[in-house]
């Protein structure tokens, strides 16, 4: 298993309030490579099985919606220490407690509609990058 790769996804809200170009330009200049992209959608069973984790907290059903509420962008990266780097990067899951200067905190309004998902393990990239792309589409 790679150690050096996380998973994202630009989240329906930063895609509609037209981030994508200053995220990924935020994420490449902070040294990660892009390994894969895609913008594409998650239909609400889609976005149920990739938080199926969180089947049985109270913010479920209400996250499912949102993350299937419109278009996303998908994306393996790569760098060392991918994971932690990537967390710090993108901040508290609370906007309104994410340090200056993350992407949470200039792209993200609320706890639900946080900007971006970044994986919290490498065992989680793996399986995350997975559910999106194929051998054929990880360069
Ligand atoms: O990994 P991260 O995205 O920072 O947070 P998680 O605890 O894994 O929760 C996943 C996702 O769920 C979060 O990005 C927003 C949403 N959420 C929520 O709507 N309300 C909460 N109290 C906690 C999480
Ligand atoms: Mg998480």
């Amino acid at each position: 298993m790679k150690t050096n790769r996380t998973f994202t996804m630009i989240k329906p809200d930063a895609v509609a309030n037209g981030h994508i170009g200053a995220i990924l330009d935020k994420i490449t200049k902070s040294g990660f490579k892009i390994i894969a992209l895609k913008y594409t959608a998650l239909s609400a069973e889609k976005a149920g099985q990739f938080y199926e984790v969180h089947k049985e907290r109270p913010f479920y059903k209400a996250l499912v919606e949102f993350m299937s509420s419109g278009p996303i962008v998908a994306a393996i990266l790569e760098k060392d220490n991918a994971i932690e780097d990537f967390r710090k990067l993108i901040g508290a899951t609370d906007p309104s407690k994410a340090e200056e200067g993350t992407i949470r905190n200039l792209f993200a309004k609320s706890i639900e509609a946080n900007a971006v998902h970044g994986s919290d393990s490498d065992e989680n990239a793996e399986i995350e990058g997975n559910f999106f792309f194929s051998a054929f589409e990880k360069f």
